[in-house]
């Protein structure tokens, strides 16, 4: 199976990375975590996205705050697809790397998910990766069934204590 590429801008985006590997843990697909970014490491950035297919990588999910142009940097080095996690920062509350990372010009597209959202950013890739992989498409539709188990379950709970 391809894996999946995870690069974050900064440790301190950590904690959203962690989501996402947790759930392509779940899924049991393989990846691969750096920390570049766009800025201060803009070389080793567009290194790694250059020869992202050719390492074995289907998709790569890029993690950055603030001014985030770590997703976009990645994206304009590679044909691969490209998921961005606009990161959370203290001023903005996110909003500054949310518009920095979909508002993309034509021709370069980053597929952009939720401020902070490492969960779809990898049950995206697992999607991606899926459109070749049979095994892989069961375990997502497994895991939907079981999300929508588990609402139901709390639909009986609510009715029963209210
Ligand atoms: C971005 O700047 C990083 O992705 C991070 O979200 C933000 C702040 O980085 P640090 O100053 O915490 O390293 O490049």
């Amino acid at each position: 199976m391809k894996k999946v590429g995870i690069v974050m801008g900064s440790d301190s985006d950590l904690p959203i990375i962690k989501k996402a590997t947790d759930t392509l843990k779940s899924m049991g697909v393989p990846f691969e975590v750096h920390i570049y970014s766009a800025h201060r490491t803009p070389e080793e950035a567009k290194r790694f996205a250059e020869s992202a297919r050719e390492n074995g990588f289907g998709v790569i999910i890029a993690a950055a705050g603030m001014a985030a142009h770590l997703a976009g940097a990645i994206a304009a080095n590679t044909t691969l697809p490209v998921i961005g996690i606009p990161c959370k920062s203290s001023n903005l509350d996110g909003i500054d790397a949310l518009l920095s990372t979909v508002q993309m010009p034509s021709g370069i597209p980053v597929a952009t998910v939720a401020i902070n959202g490492g969960v779809n950013a990898a049950l995206l890739s697992c999607q991606i990766l899926a459109l070749e992989d049979k095994e892989l498409a069961k375990k997502l539709d497994d895991k939907r069934k079981a999300d929508a188990a588990a609402v139901l379950e709390k639909d009986k709970d609510v009715i029963n204590q209210l």
